[in-house]
């Protein structure tokens, strides 16, 4: 096992792999931007570097910075957590270059689902199901407008570079085809600079569905059962929960079976996620595969028990991740406390958090880097907490949530704390029925309830 790990993060994320090595006796470094110096993973690292400016070019993103802090404090490996390097193979291949373990897979693995045309081409060789769509890559308009006819509209246009919503067109009438595929391969190319598109049967108002998969250096694939994602706004997730309302054992295995075949195609290691698209009708659909740990990793661990921060380590120092049959007990919800404000369009609020109080009790967890005095800064991200909770029923866990909500006391900024409130009494959050347009186009958030 490790000696000393880097963690190549800040905020809540940092703090919660700082917690998993403590427990297994590993010494861990934080490295912290200036704007950062005062934040809880700096205040409980062993040891903290300051790695330069505010903006994260200068800072968290800065490899060189990153690469000396690890060489002077002595690191023998770099947890990157999610965004930033996470699923950056270039970061990997230069960690394992300077004999720094990067705790992730391997740049090969990172460029293959990167590449959301090559993930998808891997998916198929492996009997994982896509959607229905070009062989590939589209190089020429006409050629586009053919197989776009042949699919049948809508359809979505996608850039091979993209993903997580970013790079994507969707098209109804047949008329608008043409224009919309070279706006997608101009705003592809000068966003990530390139232009290499694909495109497929457009499915309506699908589930966001994936499935938490571990890999190790010995050729063991698992899979960890599903989150249900589908709420999310501007493809950001604002509540997640596991067990899905929808999937039942049957569907549990086969996507999860799907998963691990996705995961041994690449002889994947340490914690991916393999997420799919699921229609009306319950057929699933492989979207893309995520290299990293994901903010809503917590509410998988809350119902099978296993630290997946921990089995990243055991997989990325060789060893063996458990294999005997997991099982999964109750249901766990995970809401996104962000700083921002829900009355106005969720504008973000930076600014200093004067009182905090975090909710307790049983089955509440609280993953956040924040406390009272606290200030928030404008550059990152304007998640601020995760609010956790479990139960043995999926109505408990809301009695639950909703119960430590109450309990969640910030002041000084705004929050979606409100707007979760006002969710955990919507028909449609109660019944289980909603999908990934839901909170977008059938509930509005009121400020005087
Ligand atoms: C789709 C889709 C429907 N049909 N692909 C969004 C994020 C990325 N992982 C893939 N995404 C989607 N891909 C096909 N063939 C629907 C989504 C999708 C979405 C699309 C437009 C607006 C909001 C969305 C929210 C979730 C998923």
């Amino acid at each position: 096992m490790f000696n000393k790990i880097l963690i190549a993060n800040r905020g809540e994320i940092a703090l919660r792999v700082i917690r998993t090595c403590k427990e297994m006796g590993i010494k861990t470094v934080a490295v912290y931007s200036t704007a950062d110096r005062h934040s809880l993973h700096v205040k409980f690292a062993d040891e903290a570097v300051c790695i330069g400016p505010p903006p994260s070019k200068d800072s968290y993103l800065k490899i060189p910075c990153i690469l000396t802090a690890a060489e002077i404090t002595n690191a023998d490996a770099i947890h990157p957590g999610y965004g930033f390097l996470a699923e950056n193979a270039e970061f990997s291949r230069i960690c394992s270059e300077h004999d720094l373990k990067f705790i992730g897979p391997s740049p090969e693995m990172i460029q293959t689902m990167g590449d959301k045309a090559t993930a998808k081409e891997t998916m198929i060789k492996n009997n994982v199901p896509v959607v229905p769509g070009s062989d590939g890559i589209v190089k020429r308009v006409e050629d586009a407008e053919k197989i776009a006819a042949e699919i049948g509209f809508p359809v979505i246009i996608k850039a091979t570079a993209g993903g997580g919503g970013r790079g994507m067109r969707v098209v109804h009438d047949p008329a608008k085809f043409r224009n919309a595929y070279t706006t997608c391969k101009n705003e592809a190319e000068s966003a990530f600079g390139n232009a290499e598109v694909y495109i497929e049967k457009f499915i309506l108002n699908p589930r966001h569905i994936e499935i938490q998969i571990l890999g190790d250096q010995h050729g063991n694939v698992i899979h960890l059962g599903e989150r249900e994602c589908s709420l999310q706004r501007r493809h950001q997730k604002i509540l997640e929960e596991a067990p899905s309302p929808v999937v039942d054992e049957e569907l549990r295995e086969r996507m999860g079976q799907a998963a691990i075949n996705a995961g041994k195609a690449i002889n994947y290691e340490g914690a991916g996620t393999v997420e799919f698209i699921v229609d009306k009708d319950l057929n699933f659909y492989f979207m893309e595969m995520n290299t990293r740990i994901q903010v809503e990793h917590p509410v998988t661990e809350e119902i099978t028990y296993c630290d997946l921060v921990k089995e990243q380590l055991i997989a990325a120092s060789g060893g063996r991740i458990g294999t005997k049959p997991l099982k999964m007990r109750g249901h766990a919800i995970e809401c996104r406390i962000n700083a921002e404000d829900p009355a106005h369009n969720f504008r973000p609020s930076a600014g200093t958090i004067t009182s905090f109080n975090i909710p307790g009790g049983r089955s509440v967890r609280v993953d956040t880097h924040a406390y009272a005095g606290y200030n928030i800064p404008p550059y990152y991200d304007s998640m601020i907490a995760k609010l956790i909770v479990s139960a043995p029923t999926r109505e408990e866990a809301i009695s639950r949530m909703k119960r430590a909500l109450d309990e969640f006391i910030i002041e000084g900024v705004k929050t979606t704390i409100p707007y979760h409130k006002q969710l955990m009494n919507d028909p449609g959050f109660l019944s289980g029925e909603f999908n990934t347009q839901y909170l977008e186009t059938s509930f509005t958030f009121n400020p005087d309830l």
